[in-house]
């Protein structure tokens, strides 16, 4: 048996945390970590890679893995979400799967379905945004779901506002294996400064610009210096066409500015230092389907070639 340094019993596990894209899997991973580690926007398909993150309170380590949501992928980096969302549920000690608050149960909800049908262990349902219903709407929909497979929990929350989640993290916990930690009791993340540089700056250009660009843009840090108490970041947005580039660029460089400022401000937060930010942009089309590109932007590991 494992104990804490306060002699008590400790419990610790993986949970996977999968869904449909924008349903919220990234909210509420920050939520319930307290700290915003994972970008998220109101375009389906921001995370693009598993996110881990831990949290450790009293006896019990949670480490939670967020995804990619699960969709029909349309090119290699669709092909790449999708594979990396699926396998977690493999890696896990208990898995939440996030729907929206509606009854309607459509293809791809049916066909996570049949993955959880597939697992041994828990899986518990969480159905997020439930500050958009009514409260009596939500038992109606629990109810829907109930009918789809045996689930070890059904719990209502709002990622956004925080409602039950507390109540969430103790059912959480109540599922994990007795064990030792897995991590030091101060790991927050799996993810690297330069990565999370890289992601706050995706944020910013998912959530200022229109239409399809967003799904097209990745974000490179050539360089991430700290001197003198100051942090120097050069960093280079790709998109995919020439005309992409130029809305990205902004009348008298506009938009760039913007998406930097929004950018710096959250590293800023983060690092908790004075952060000097230059951004470039530049095009390479088809990005998405390009091997090389997609592995040197660590979207594609050597083993998936
Ligand atoms: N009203 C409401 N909106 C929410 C809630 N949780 C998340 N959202 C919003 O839903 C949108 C998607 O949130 P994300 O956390 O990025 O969703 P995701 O499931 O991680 O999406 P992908 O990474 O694309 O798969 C954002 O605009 C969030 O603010 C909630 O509880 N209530
Ligand atoms: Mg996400």
């Amino acid at each position: 048996m494992d104990f804490n340094t306060k002699n008590e019993k400790t419990k610790a596990g993986y949970i996977g945390i999968i869904g449909r894209p924008n349903v919220g899997k990234s909210t509420l991973m920050n939520r319930i970590i307290g700290q915003k580690i994972a970008i998220t926007s109101a375009k389906p398909q921001t995370t693009r890679n598993i996110i881990q993150t831990v949290v450790t309170k009293k006896n019990v380590q949670m480490v939670f893995l967020d995804t990619p949501g699960i969709h029909k992928s349309k090119n290699r980096l669709g092909d790449f979400m999708v594979r990396s969302a699926k396998s977690v549920v493999n890696d896990a000690d208990l898995v939440m799967w996030l729907v929206e608050p509606t009854d309607y149960i459509g293809a791809g909800e049916k066909a996570i379905v049949e993955i959880l049908k597939t697992l041994t262990v828990p899986v518990i349902l969480v159905i997020n945004k439930v500050d958009t219903v009514k409260k009596e709407e939500v038992l109606h929909f629990i109810d829907t779901y109930r009918k789809e497979m045996d689930f070890a929990e059904i719990v209502p929350v709002s990622a956004l506002k925080g409602n039950n989640v507390d109540e969430l993290t103790d059912v959480i916990a109540s599922y994990l294996p007795e064990g030792p930690f897995l991590f030091d009791e101060d790991t927050v993340t799996d993810l690297s400064e330069r990565e999370i540089a890289a992601e706050i700056i995706r944020e910013k250009a998912l959530r200022l610009l229109k239409d399809e660009i967003p799904h097209g843009i990745a974000v490179t840090i050539d360089k991430m210096e700290f001197k003198k108490g100051l942090c120097n970041v050069d960093a280079t947005v790709l998109c995919e066409k020439e005309s992409h580039k130029g809305m990205i660029i902004g009348k008298g460089g506009n938009m760039l500015k913007k998406i930097g400022t929004a950018a710096r401000e959250d590293m800023e937060k983060l690092l908790d230092i004075q952060v000097n930010l230059h951004l470039w942009v530049k095009v390479r089309g088809n990005w998405r389907d390009d091997e090389h590109l997609l592995k040197d932007l660590g979207y594609l590991k050597d083993t998936e070639k």
